[in-house]
Order: C-alpha cells, then sequence, then structure tokens
C-alpha cells in the first residue's frame, strides 16, 4: 500500500513525538556493523544525544567524545573496558555508564538494539567537587531489573528505578519508570530540565504542550525544557520508558 503521508510523529516547538515509521537510519563514526537511529541532537535545541543503534551480529561500537550510557533494549552484546582481562556481558535490561574518555568496545554477539546517550559533561564547581569523596562520576555497569524500585510520591502503581547513583558529581539521571495499567502522573510537570523518553512497553497518552498523543513501545519524545508532560497508562499490561534528564546542575 502506498504511503498515504500519515504519521503520529509530531515536531514542535517545545517536543518531538517520533513514531518507528518516521526513523531515518544512518551510519556513524566510531560504529561498525550497524546504523544509528538519532532520535535527538543539538541540531533541534538538545543539550545531548539520544539515538538507538541497531546491531548486526559482530558489529562493533567504541567511544565517542563525551560521556556516555547504553542500555540494551535487545539481544546480546559484550563489553571490553580497560584493565579488564574477562568482557561483560550484556542482554536485554543490561546497561553501563562511561565517564567522558573512558575507552570501551561494545560488540554484538547476536543482533541487537542499544539505546545510546551522549552527553558534554558539565563539571562542578571545584569547591562544590572537593567536599565530594569521589570528585568524578565512574565507571558503572548494572542490570535494571535488580534495582530496587520507588514508589514515586508513594504510589505503588508507578515504580522509579534509577540507574545512575544519587550523587551530585553526576550532571543527568537515567531513569526507568513502570506504570501498571491506568497508573498516571500525579501532576502535570513543568520544569527546567529536558528529557529523552523512549518507550519500552506498553503504551497509555501522552501530554506534551497542549497536545494529547496516543504513544507506544517503540515511540521516542523529546521533552523541551519547560515543556508541560503527563502521562497516563492505557491498557491491560504496564507502560513502561526509559528517560533521561539533565540534572544536578544550577542553570547557570
Ligand atoms: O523525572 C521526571 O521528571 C519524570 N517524572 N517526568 C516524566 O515522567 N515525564
Ligand atoms: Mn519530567
Amino acid at each position: 500500500m502506498h504511503n498515504l503521508g500519515h504519521t503520529r510523529s509530531s515536531n514542535r516547538r517545545d517536543h518531538l513525538l517520533l513514531t518507528p515509521d518516521t526513523f531515518i537510519r544512518t551510519p556513524l563514526p566510531s560504529l561498525t556493523g550497524g546504523l544509528a537511529i538519532v532520535h535527538v541532537a543539538p541540531q533541534v535545541g538538545a543539550a545531548f544525544t539520544q539515538m538507538t543503534v541497531e546491531f548486526e551480529p559482530k558489529g562493533t561500537l567504541t567511544q565517542g567524545t563525551t560521556q556516555r550510557l547504553i542500555y540494551v533494549i535487545e539481544g546480546e552484546l559484550t563489553l571490553d573496558e580497560p584493565g579488564k582481562a574477562e568482557p561483560h556481558t550484556l542482554v536485554s535490561g543490561g546497561y553501563a555508564y562511561f565517564p567522558t574518555d573512558y575507552p570501551h568496545t561494545l560488540t554484538a554477539v547476536t543482533k541487537a538494539r542499544v539505546a545510546v546517550i551522549d552527553k558534554p559533561f558539565l563539571p562542578l564547581d571545584p569547591a562544590d567537587q572537593e567536599a565530594l569523596e569521589v570528585p568524578y562520576p565512574w565507571f558503572l555497569i548494572g542490570r535494571e531489573p535488580e534495582i530496587p524500585a520507588t514508589a514515586l510520591n508513594g504510589d505503588e502503581d508507578l515504580h522509579v528505578r534509577a540507574l545512575l547513583p544519587d550523587s551530585i558529581t553526576f550532571d543527568f539521571a537515567c531513569n526507568t519508570m513502570t506504570y501498571a495499567p491506568g497508573a498516571a502522573l500525579s501532576q502535570v510537570e513543568v520544569h527546567y530540565m529536558e528529557h529523552g523518553l523512549l518507550m519500552l512497553e506498553g503504551g497509555g497518552i501522552y501530554r506534551l504542550g497542549d497536545s494529547w498523543y496516543p504513544t507506544s513501545a517503540g515511540d521516542f519524545i523529546w521533552m523541551a525544557p519547560y515543556c508541560p508532560q503527563w502521562f497516563g497508562a492505557i491498557g491491560k499490561k504496564p507502560a513502561k520508558y526509559l528517560i533521561y534528564k539533565d540534572f544536578n546542575r544550577h542553570t547557570l
């Protein structure tokens, strides 16, 4: 059937909704045997880049120019890091954080899809930094299902898992949020932080600015600073998303 020029994707001043039918795949330096879908980048006004990298078996991704967080959506990969004889194995829900200039090679064992978030690091003021036991962010590897869940504002139907440690040295946060069917954010949020959001499971209605969008697994959303936002989960399965936000820094 011909494409009739219809899509749920939308590009507005303070938000982007990108649905899989509009994804464009591109090669990237430091990526072999795979292609990247660049969901959001400074070109649209964001202060970070988020992409989904799709690997063929044996495809590789090496270090970029900034700090990086990776989250495995599906497939199996190995991760080599300096000074380690044995590589780590990562499968769905596995993630890693690399500080700026931390050498790493991710190699796909099977076909795999990985969310990649790259952000130039914003250092703390020297005085704030000195007060910390560990002054700079450190390499991390983990499994999202093993992170203890917190009920958002005491709502047991809305679970948050924080992938990064609770330390002011990190300049962004990346969490998963899991909504039981029918659960919703308890307020419309309007805040100075921006978000990159990848819908991992289920779906619902996302309010972005003055628009309400049906959203489901596979969709990507960027929310600019101060974009009014709200989500309610719909359907019989939980809705789950991976969400980035800039964090722990003054605005000036
Ligand atoms: O952390 C957050 O700001 C999160 N509650 N926002 C969102 O889910 N749109
Ligand atoms: Mn928010």
